[in-house]
């Protein structure tokens, strides 16, 4: 399997985030690359390719032109400074200044737990990349591909960040494809994906089945209720299964297997991509679903059998020293 990824993505590095008013290891971390680059080294058949640049025209599909500026200004950060938004303009009654880098940050962001530094645009934008390329050759060859998309992409909407998330990778690919046949997007992080969601929320163009922790009681909180099914065009469109957090791997595969059933009746789709997060790993800081490394070879099968022309994303999992390995067993169980 083609395996996409560049070494620009490397270059967004943030130690810290806040969460309950202390200050915390970036959960994102770099060592996340290495460790799946690792596993693909170990077992040798994967073959890496550097993607070229996607065309802006290719970003401007999903996020507006202003929030694009914004990231991309974050270029003329100075070498060490991080910019974590703390004031978000939250009263729709609050006339909406200019925002610019550093003190109106929160005009494009929704949670505090995110940063920016000065490479954090072309890391961006190499991930998106790295997803665009594997969907050129997914279209092109029929053949599944799988892009190491880091940072990560599910929560990020047209115009704010947060979660990780700065363009939505699956998103932009997502709009690319359904040019040339139905799309659906499975996004089985652990963490729902609000930014993919609210992206297609109205439109029937995408379909979008998240499979996640219960947002009664796991991030991103406000979203990933079942009762969101979509809105005008695209009712029936959205499909969400929230899982408690300690939901046995049993539990786990049941649900997932009855959304794809039903998501599939909504839609056969020509194009399936996934948003592949692993913090579902047993052991993940941030994830509570347990899936073990064998689950996760099973898990790839069960995506195998739809038969679909599939491209597969990273989304999250921080268990650096599980990661690559999780990965890898996914994308075996994938081929096999
Ligand atoms: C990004 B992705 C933990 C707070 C974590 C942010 C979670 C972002 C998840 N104390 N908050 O993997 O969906
Ligand atoms: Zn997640």
């Amino acid at each position: 399997m083609k395996i996409f990824y560049s070494s620009l993505q490397k270059k967004h590095v943030i130690k810290k985030e806040v969460y309950n008013g202390k200050a915390h290891p970036y959960n994102d971390k770099v060592g996340r690359i290495d460790s799946i680059l690792k596993a693909f080294k170990q077992v040798g058949h994967y073959e890496i390719i550097v993607p070229e640049i996607l065309p802006y025209d290719a970003l401007t599909t999903v996020h507006d032109e202003d929030y694009l500026h914004f990231l991309e200004s974050s270029q003329n950060l100075k070498n060490d400074e991080i910019i974590c938004p703390y004031v978000f303009p939250c009263d729709s009654r609050i006339p909406r200044h200019e925002p610019f880098i550093p003190k109106r940050a929160g005009y494009y962001c929704f949670d505090a737990g995110t940063s920016l530094m000065n490479n954090t645009w072309n890391a961006a934008v190499a991930s998106a990349s790295a997803a665009y390329s594997a969907a050129l050759h997914t279209k092109k060859t029929g053949e599944a591909t799988y892009a190491l998309c880091r940072p990560p992409g599910h929560h990020a909407s047209k115009n704010m960040f947060g979660g990780y998330c700065y363009l939505n990778n699956a998103a932009i690919i997502a709009k690319y494809l359904s040019k040339s046949g139905s799309v659906m997007i499975v996004d089985f992080d652990y963490h729902h994906g609000n930014g993919t969601q609210s992206i297609f929320y109205d439109s029937s163009e995408v379909f979008y089945f998240s499979i996640h922790a219960h947002p009664l009681v796991e991030y991103p909180y406000f979203t990933g209720f079942e009762t969101e099914i979509g809105i005008d065009d695209g009712v029936s469109y959205n499909l969400n299964v929230p899982l408690m957090p300690l939901s046995s791997p049993n539990e786990y595969f049941k649900a997932l297997l009855n959304g794809i059933n039903k998501a599939f009746k909504a839609m056969e789709p020509d194009y399936l991509i996934l948003s592949a997060g692993f913090d579902i790993e047993a052991g993940d800081p941030i994830g509570h679903f347990n899936i073990s490394i064998a689950d996760f070879q099973k898990l790839g099968r069960e995506f195998r059998k739809l038969n679909k022309k599939t491209i597969i994303l990273q989304e999250g999992g921080y268990l650096v020293s599980e990661l690559g390995t999780n990965v890898e067993s996914f994308l075996n169980g994938f081929q096999a």
